[in-house]
């Protein structure tokens, strides 16, 4: 197993969504014991704390469609410089979330560096909303089209790189509750999923075997795992603020985490949507971190 250095970036925000507590992910995640968990792998660790996240700005305009707005610009800006400065001095970025709007920082960050960087998105939603098809006005489900060149300006511009990954080089594994606009772009934009469907009928095995080689095919020069844990069934990690029933089991998610080291392709890795104020005695943030030992190549013997 390669010995990576790897550099935790914390970002505490509930921005992207209007239920309180998932700004907290952080604090559960490190409480769960991840530094120690992948120190104990064998990996030098940093642990760069939190990016500062402001108090909600008074006074700003508020939008229907793009709620806190002006604190998710902030927050991604923030994000996207600390993403590129890990990755500047050669080490591993693994963000810990906050919502999933911070994906929004972390691939501005990323795209500057990798000019065909592959997207594994574990999520049981799209993310794939614009302002004009959002059903909730949440910018947790926006970050892909954002990061695909689609969306407010001012998200789509963080760093200037546009677009931040390529459609045709993003798999969403996972899904289960897909919005009409967001199956519309699916088909455009030729991004590919395999829903929950595919993953009963394939088996994660097969999603993964396909989704590596696919990857490999269009010549990627590095991973991202973006993982949402609603992408899990709630029974695993209740701690999260849109749970969607009929999830990915605990032991198909490791499966996915032991495939993903085994390529050797991975470069960078969030855990998102962790919400301490809803969960069972922390069970999501435990969850989070034994994935991630299988991800940084924990072995069962
Ligand atoms: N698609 C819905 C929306 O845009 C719900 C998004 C949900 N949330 C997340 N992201 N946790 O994966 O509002
Ligand atoms: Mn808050
Ligand atoms: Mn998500
Ligand atoms: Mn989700």
């Amino acid at each position: 197993m390669n010995k990576l250095n790897v550099s935790i970036i914390g970002v505490p925000t509930d921005y992207g969504q209007t239920r309180r507590g998932v700004d907290m992910g952080p604090s559960a995640i490190r409480y769960a014991g991840v530094v120690e968990r992948l120190e104990a792998i064998g990996h030098v660790v940093h642990d760069q704390g939190d990016i500062r996240v402001s108090q909600k700005q008074e006074g700003t305009i508020v939008d229907k469609q793009l709620l806190n707005l002006e604190e998710v610009i902030d927050v991604s800006t923030s994000l996207a410089n600390r993403v590129n400065e890990a990755i500047e001095q050669k080490a591993f970025p693994l963000v810990l979330g906050g919502d999933h709007s911070i994906a929004i920082g972390t691939l501005a960050g990323l795209g500057e560096h990798f000019k065909n960087l592959g997207v594994i998105w574990f999520d049981a939603h799209a993310d794939l909303n614009t302002p004009e098809t959002t059903p909730s006005g949440n910018i947790h489900g926006m970050p892909l089209a954002v990061s695909i060149g689609l969306g407010h300006e001012r998200l789509v511009k963080i760093r200037n790189n546009v677009p931040k990954i390529k459609p045709e080089n993003v798999i969403i594994i996972g899904a289960r509750s897909v919005d009409p606009g967001e199956r519309e772009l699916i088909s455009q934009q030729g991004i590919k999923v395999y829903t929950m469907h595919e993953v009963d009928r394939l088996g994660m095995t097969r999603v993964m075997e396909d989704a590596l080689a696919y990857l490999r095919e269009r010549d990627v020069d590095g991973l991202h795992l973006s993982l949402d844990l609603d992408g899990l069934d709630p029974l695993y990690t209740p701690g999260v603020g849109t749970p969607v029933p009929g999830g990915i089991t605990y032991r198909e998610s490791h499966l996915a985490m032991e495939m993903l080291q085994e390529s050797g392709m991975l470069t960078s890795a969030e855990f998102v949507e962790v919400n301490p104020i809803l969960d069972e005695k922390n069970r999501t943030a435990d969850v989070a971190v034994a994935l991630m030992g299988s991800l940084f190549g924990e072995t069962l013997v």
